[in-house]
């Protein structure tokens, strides 16, 4: 049996609708939304840190960094400003690497970034296969505007939590909002109930 060519866009139609969160629009390019200036990171001076509840701290430098075992999640991603983009690329390191062996009572994570922006999570969001410490975004290095050297990526919340020119990550045993949940946004921002902001 034929398909007609429009069975084939209905279908592509309702692959998006499946994929499409509430309240949000596809989008081909990759827009850039920074609350301040872009901070340029010489990767020489650059180094990531996880700082557990109990003060316990590694650091890893560049070159440690990217001698990490390398994940190549492809995902899509969704912004609270309404634009999604499916099946962006990307390559670093999972957060579970970093935090392998970790003793830590920690509920809750505070990711901290050069220029000085925050975002807080639930460590279990960041844990589990779910986030990663990303370098590269298809097939290149990662742009400075979209977070290089290397940003947070954790796709399953609005883009907001993704922090760009991640510093470090805090482990924390209770919640502590960061930059845009202090102005208003969501605590979570799951963008499959539209939690946007906390007003709504
Ligand atoms: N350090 C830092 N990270 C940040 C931001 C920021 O202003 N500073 N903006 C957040 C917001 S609101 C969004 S939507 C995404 C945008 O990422 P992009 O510019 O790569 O699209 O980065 C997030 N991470
Ligand atoms: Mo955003």
């Amino acid at each position: 049996m034929a398909f007609s060519p429009g069975f084939h866009r209905r279908s592509r139609e309702r692959e998006a609708d499946d994929r499409l969160p509430p309240g949000q629009y596809l989008t081909e390019d990759f827009p850039v939304l920074s609350a301040g200036p872009t901070p340029r990171i010489d990767q020489g001076t650059w180094s990531l840190a996880v700082e557990s509840e109990a003060g316990v701290t590694r650091s890893w430098s560049w070159a440690e960094f990217m001698a990490l075992p390398q994940e190549r999640p492809t995902t899509d991603i969704h912004c609270v400003t309404r634009w999604s983009k499916f099946g962006t690329s990307w390559q670093g390191v999972s957060v579970d690497t970093l935090l392998a062996g970790l003793d830590t009572h920690a509920s809750h994570a505070l990711a901290y970034c050069y220029g000085g922006y925050t975002t807080n999570l639930p460590l279990a969001d960041i844990t589990g296969g779910r986030a990663w410490i990303a370098h590269g975004f298809d097939g290149g290095p990662l742009a400075p505007e979209h977070g290089g050297p290397a940003r947070l990526l954790v796709p399953h919340l609005y883009f907001w939590k993704s922090a760009k020119w991640i510093q470090g990550i805090r482990l924390l045993t209770h919640d502590r909002p960061g930059f845009w949940e202090t102005a208003g946004y969501h605590d979570y921002g799951d963008p499959w109930r539209e939690q946007r902001y906390s007003w709504t």
